[in-house]
């Protein structure tokens, strides 16, 4: 008898950030899973109307979840500036307005910090990543933080949102100028992501010739 080759247990990634994308589909793939996006589905975004990264990642996990019968991983992101108590934090995607551009974010962050001096342009990535199984009533979920400084002008070309004006101190590099590999080994979302693993290889998920699920 021919054995039928095992089918890859699907995930749906819970953003319509490209940059997200780029960051998380190869660690859904290196677990052996299959992953989706949004928009393969139609599936649209949630207003996010939480009050902390964590109630937005639940939000946007539990809003997919809502629209297929799938596992989702959903990621919630913000930079907080220390000169700024905090802020941009949970509204760091619309920092600059509604729908507000890249470009436009980081404007306005660098007209925020003018004049500063470097050691006063302290400031940390956060990101909370929500894996939800389908089937399973409580999702995982798993922090991660990356502390560096907000530069006097952007660098470099990679990555997405605020990255050429994110300096990683220990690098003295913006997170733009370095390449994926390295960028996941110190970011914010790197660090979810191990942590992530962690929890999920303590739980025995995916199992490994469990459902599709
Ligand atoms: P989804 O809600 O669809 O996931 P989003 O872009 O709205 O996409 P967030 O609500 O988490 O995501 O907003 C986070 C903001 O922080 C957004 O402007 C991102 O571009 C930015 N951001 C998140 N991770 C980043 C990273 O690794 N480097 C630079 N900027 C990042």
């Amino acid at each position: 008898m021919i054995a039928s080759p095992k089918r890859r247990t699907p995930l749906v990634l819970a953003t319509h950030n490209a940059g997200k994308l780029r960051e998380l589909a190869p660690w859904v793939s290196s677990l052996g899973l299959e992953p989706h996006t949004l928009d393969e589905f139609g599936i649209p975004g949630p207003e996010e109307t939480g009050s902390t990264l964590k109630a937005n990642a639940l939000l946007k996990a539990g809003h997919a979840r809502n629209h297929c019968s799938l596992a989702v991983l959903a990621d919630d992101s913000g930079l907080e500036v220390d000169a700024l108590e905090g802020a941009p934090g949970v509204a760091t995607a619309d920092y600059a307005g509604p729908g507000a551009r890249a470009e436009d974010n980081i404007r306005k962050l660098l007209i925020a910090l003018a004049g500063l001096p470097s050691d006063r342009r302290t400031a940390r990535f956060r990101c909370i990543l929500v894996l939800w199984p389908a089937g399973r009533r409580s999702p995982f979920v798993a922090e991660g933080v990356c502390s560096g400084r907000i530069l006097a002008a952007p660098r470099g070309t990679g990555g997405f949102g605020y990255d050429p004006v994110f300096e990683i101190p220990e690098l003295g590099k913006s997170m733009a100028e370095i390449d994926r590999d390295l960028k996941s080994r110190y970011s914010h979302r790197g660090q979810a992501l191990k942590a992530l693993q962690n929890l999920l290889a303590s739980a025995g998920w995916p199992p490994e010739n469990g459902p599709s699920r």
